[in-house]
């Protein structure tokens, strides 16, 4: 098996444990200076401090840099048809979200792209999306569908991650979001287009194994929180395990919604009241915050103080879609959550790695540097964890290894 000693480390800096980290124990760390790290195959198989063990293994210096888990990426729309640049002057001109979505464009517009373009022409484009991340530092991210509305583009969105997963060095994790938007077709029979998710796509989604999470859009003008829950409930009767998009614009009972059914997460969480935070609590669902969406809405922040203190595990993701946040840099969301949201960068850091991870399910497998868990890890240009989450806009990302390869090189 191949080895591969890193060694010379600034500062080690990671999460610990198998599972999401809340309260106090989501700013909780280990902080390793002076360290090495001995990667056998994908995999982690020691670390420690002070002199680096004799072994045969190939060596790597660091060069007294800051090295992390590879960052995940719990929330992105990573595959659709055309971009969204038009609605920049929409948006200026004092147009909101929902009204760009109510006039049939926003989702909808995106809807129409995904659907004229071919499967190939969707991969090429997710790829490079990808390729992109990497770079960035993150090793694995979710990928939903919702940008086909009807069986055969929601199946061909979601046989695109499919490949992309078997294809690219990024793991994936797909979730299916055919309640993002109703699509134009059944504009007057909102219950028809319920049962077509409900009776056929989602059995026909699950019976492929296309996707692990069903996810909706629970949000004024979209579904409502009674309609999530059918759809919801009827994931699960197939399953999926349930996410959902709740309180980003309107608190209209999506939060709630996610507590009784113990949803794995809910994100946005923009407007979310106090109720909702409890709820959140009680049920032991992760709260995956976008502030890059908040950013380029211009809206507010959720209020993620109150949820930590509350014991709410908190995720943080790019929100990566080409309407309300066309970035996918993880680093710039750290950067925006010590900033916006008021965590510590070691609160940051648990959110985009361990806490990232659980919400997609894999917290046993990645999220920490520990041994025994795959070998994603990135070399930061970057002495420590404060540098990281303050040079905002820079891409700090020196050497990212996925499963014990390098992926990205220096500069
Ligand atoms: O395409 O606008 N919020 N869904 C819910 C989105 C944003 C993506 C989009
Ligand atoms: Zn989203």
């Amino acid at each position: 098996m191949e080895k591969l000693l890193i060694h010379n480390i600034g500062l080690l800096a990671t999460p610990r444990g198998r599972e999401a980290r809340s309260g106090k124990a989501q700013g909780e760390i280990c902080l390793l200076r002076g360290a090495w790290i001995l990667l056998e195959g994908d995999r982690i198989a020691a670390l420690g401090t002070g002199e680096a063990p004799e072994t045969d293994a190939r060596r790597l210096d660091a060069e007294g840099r800051l090295v992390t888990p590879g960052l995940v990426d719990a929330h992105t729309h990573l595959v659709f048809g055309g971009w969204r640049q038009n609605e920049l002057g929409l948006k200026l001109h004092g147009a909101g979200y929902l009204d760009i979505l109510a006039a049939g464009g926003g989702i909808l517009s995106t809807v129409k792209a995904t659907r004229a373009a071919t499967e190939d022409e969707l991969f090429d484009k997710a790829r490079a999306a990808l390729d992109e991340m990497l770079a960035l530092g993150v090793t694995t991210a979710e990928a939903k569908s919702g940008y086909g509305l009807d069986l055969e583009t929601e199946l061909k969105q979601l046989r695109v991650t499919r490949r992309l997963n078997r294809e690219h060095p990024m793991d994936l994790v797909s979730t299916f979001l055919g309640a993002h938007a109703l699509p134009p077709e059944y504009k007057d029979d909102r219950e028809g287009y319920l049962r077509l998710l409900c009776d056929t796509v989602i059995p026909r989604v699950a019976e492929e194994g296309l996707a692990e999470y069903c996810d909706v859009f629970c949000e004024t003008g979209v579904f409502s929180a009674d309609e999530s829950r059918r759809i919801l409930e009827a994931g699960l009767r197939h399953g999926l395990l349930p996410k959902i998009h709740a309180d980003e614009i309107d608190p209209i009972g999506g939060s709630r919604l996610a507590g009784e059914l113990r949803a794995v997460s809910a994100e946005h969480l923009i407007v979310c009241p106090e109720e909702g935070i409890r709820a959140l609590a009680q049920g032991g669902v992760i709260a995956c915050c976008l502030p890059a969406t908040s950013f380029y809405l211009g809206s507010a922040f959720a209020p993620v103080r109150e949820m930590i203190e509350a014991g709410v595990p908190v995720a943080l993701a790019s929100d990566f879609n080409p309407g309300s946040c066309p970035s996918l840099n993880l680093q710039l969301v750290m950067n925006l959550a010590c900033l916006r949201y008021k965590m510590t960068p070691e609160e940051t850091l648990t959110a985009v790695t361990l806490n990232g991870a659980a919400a997609i399910g894999r917290a046993g497998e990645i999220g920490s540097l520990e041994p025994g868990k795959l070998a994603d890890l990135v070399i930061w240009d970057s002495p420590d964890l404060d540098y990281l989450c303050y040079r905002m806009g820079s891409n700090l990302a020196g050497l990212v290894l996925k499963k014990g390869q390098i992926v990205k090189r220096e500069k």
